[in-house]
């Protein structure tokens, strides 16, 4: 990676991971949405430490990701997570939205397509997060496609998940995926999982078990020449994981109320997520405070997986 990555003017490193990219260490990108809009303070304080920490039990370095000062900032210190967590009115940044923020130099939280966005500046080939935004529900009419798919598109990225949010539509999402040729690989399990839930009912177009393999595949992807992402999940775990049915049910009635009260655009997810753990008294919080930190957990082992992978290729091709 060249010194200009690490320069560059539009990205404001922390030490440690500044040190970790340099002397090759794996490290994994986070998103902080989920910490400005995803939980109430100080909740999302706790919970986005659990989630660096988890990526730490996994063997690699977290870089939660941000936007402050007209720069990206690459890995938040404490005080950065505190910040993000508890000033009212930060707001949510996705791709569309990056250049505004960065030139106006106010905060921006970051969804998965934006924080894609910086990770690949960054020279971070690992991204987690709990649940990818998609194809929303009555998108024929609505036309909401949430951002962080087509950024799947652009970003030469490996994202780790449990599927997409339950709130949408994951037969279209998965179908969009498809059609713009983002690998899928279920990672010790068939289906296509569904954040809370274990199953979404479709089943993933892969499975692979073994971690090598799966960094074997993220490398054959680019090494083809596409620049796009490659997709892992994991599912929640499965004393966590909500029932799908009981949940459909509370995804329409919110849905129902969503259009009473006109929500669309970028508020619909946070509307959405806030008014299903409103009607399951805090059950599907809690089911997203579980899967945040397994699929960061798993991230962190894939990275430390795929950078053992890419020192074994090196040492292979020197020989
Ligand atoms: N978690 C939440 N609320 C959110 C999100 C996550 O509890 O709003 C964000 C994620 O950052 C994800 C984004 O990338 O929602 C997708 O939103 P949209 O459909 O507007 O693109
Ligand atoms: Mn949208």
């Amino acid at each position: 990676m060249s010194q200009y990555q690490y320069q560059h003017d539009l990205l404001k490193f922390s030490d440690e991971v500044l040190d970790a990219l340099k002397t090759g260490k794996p490290v994994v990108a986070l998103e902080s949405t989920v910490i400005a809009h995803g939980l109430p303070y100080p909740d999302n304080v706790a919970t986005a430490i659990k989630i660096e920490n988890a990526v730490r039990a996994g063997g690699s370095i977290p870089a939660t990701i941000g936007i402050e000062n007209g720069k990206f900032i690459i890995g938040m210190t404490e005080a950065d997570i505190d910040r993000f967590a508890s000033t009212p009115g930060i707001p949510k940044v996705s791709s569309r939205d990056i250049p505004i923020i960065l030139a106006q130099g106010g905060m921006g939280a970051t969804t998965v397509a934006s924080s894609l966005v910086a990770a690949e500046i960054a020279g971070i080939p690992f991204f987690a997060s709990a649940g990818i935004g998609g194809v929303h529900r009555g998108a024929e009419t609505s036309m909401d496609i949430s951002a962080d798919l087509i950024q799947f598109t652009r970003s030469k990225v490996a994202v780790v998940c449990a599927g997409a949010k339950s709130i949408l539509d994951l037969g279209l999402t998965l179908e969009y995926l498809e059609t713009q040729g983002v690998p899928i690989i279920a990672h010790k399990s068939d289906d296509f999982p569904a954040f809370y839930c274990i199953s979404s009912g479709h089943r993933s177009p892969h499975r692979l078990d073994d971690e090598e393999m799966i960094a074997k595949a993220i490398e054959m992807h680019w090494k083809l020449g596409n620049s796009s992402s490659v997709l892992i999940t994991s599912p929640i775990r499965a004393e966590d994981a909500i029932d799908r049915e009981q949940v459909e049910i509370v995804i329409k009635q919110a849905a129902l109320q969503a259009e009473k009260d006109g929500i669309r655009g970028p508020g619909a997810t946070p509307y959405m997520m806030k008014a299903v753990g409103l009607a399951t008294e805090g059950r599907t919080v809690k089911a997203n405070m579980s899967v945040v930190i397994s699929t960061a957990e798993l991230a962190g082992k894939l990275a430390k997986a795929h950078a053992t992978y890419l020192n074994r290729q090196r040492s292979a091709d020197k020989a």
